[in-house]
């Protein structure tokens, strides 16, 4: 493999990571080249976070611009690709562990009360909630079962709560009740006591989780959202919320990014917000799954994450 032809372009837009990037890479392949975007240098391969069309102006040969992340949303909106480079994305890369982490979270804080005790401790109040007679946990219903929602169902279902997962074509995963396509939606949301949405930004995506969804849960529910904001009509959270259909909600992403400081979500007192961190990229693990990933195509191997750009994630 002719490593010392190998020249890597790092590029962020938003978060501040592009330093740390390369010292792992050099760490991890030292005779690579590596230059923080904008450089003047004719790159082979890209890191990417939401790039500017200008990158590929410069680098258009190419020979796959790296998602740094999951999603695909932002950079499939910019449109700055041109359609011969392909994108790569992340898989996994040690954010599964993390999203599983943030929805068990979410599913305990729900299913112990732990909202409603937050509200007696600030009233100097004692009283006790559980049902001895009747202990019954709620079902968690997870929208997703690629790289995230899967091992979020699996984690989520170990630790002794019924799961059902939802996804667009028919998957298996044991121990799962698992639901495909949108005609098994409503079966799915139906005994779905918490929603956790762990799906991809695309066109039948966007608005998902809308009045007619919160209406197809059982009454009381609780939303937990670490996929998109854009996936989430706010409004008819807030109508949900207010008529007691949802208990309560989870929320780490918002359209738009950062949550408007006018937003209703903020003070209400059964909404947790947190700043999209459900799952952020550990540089170590990206590193290392990068570097395995151009070592393949330098191979000219197969590389598993390259986006089907028509399907959208
Ligand atoms: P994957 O592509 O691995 O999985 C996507 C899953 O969603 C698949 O199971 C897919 O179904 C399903 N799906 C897609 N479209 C539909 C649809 N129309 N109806 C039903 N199911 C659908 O993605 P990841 O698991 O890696 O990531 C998921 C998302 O998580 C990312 O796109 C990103 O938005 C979000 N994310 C958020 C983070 C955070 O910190 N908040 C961090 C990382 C990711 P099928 O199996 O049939 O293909
Ligand atoms: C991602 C994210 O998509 O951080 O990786 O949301």
């Amino acid at each position: 493999m002719p490593n010392e032809s190998i020249s890597i372009l790092v590029q962020s837009t938003g978060i501040d990571v592009v330093p740390a990037i390369i010292n792992e890479l050099k760490r991890l392949k030292p005779d690579w080249q590596y230059a923080a975007w904008p450089a003047e240098i004719r790159a082979r391969y890209a890191i990417v976070w939401k790039p500017p069309k200008a990158l590929f102006e410069l680098n258009p040969n190419l020979k796959a611009a790296i998602n740094y992340g999951a999603g695909i949303d932002a950079i499939l909106a910019m449109d700055s690709v041109p359609a011969h480079i392909p994108i790569v994305r992340l898989e996994d890369a040690g954010m599964a562990q993390q999203m599983a982490e943030y929805a068990l979270y979410g599913v305990i804080h729900h299913d112990r009360h732990m909202q409603v005790y937050a509200a007696q401790q600030r009233q100097s109040h004692w009283e006790q909630h559980e049902d001895r007679a009747n202990l019954q946990r709620p079902a968690v219903g997870v929208m997703g079962l690629g790289e995230m929602g899967g091992h979020v169902a699996k984690k989520i279902a170990a630790f002794g709560y019924e799961v059902r997962g939802w996804s667009k074509s028919p998957r298996s995963l044991e121990g799962i009740k698992c639901f495909a396509g949108s005609a098994a939606f409503s079966e799915f949301l139906s005994e779905s006591n918490v929603l956790v949405c762990m799906l991809p930004l695309t066109d039948s995506t966007r608005g998902i989780i809308n009045r007619k969804t919160l209406e197809a849960l059982p009454k009381g529910a609780f939303l937990i959202n670490a996929g998109r904001g854009a996936q989430v009509v706010e409004s008819d959270v807030l109508a949900a919320l207010e008529s007691g259909q949802l208990a309560g909600a989870l929320l780490d992403v918002f359209d738009p990014e950062p949550l408007p400081k006018e937003s209703a979500l903020w003070a209400h007192p059964n909404v947790i917000v947190t700043p999209h961190i459900a799952a952020t990229t550990p540089i170590r693990d990206a590193c290392a799954q990068i570097v395995e990933k151009i070592e393949r195509m330098e191979r000219g191997e197969s590389v598993s994450g390259i986006v089907d750009r028509a399907v959208g994630y």
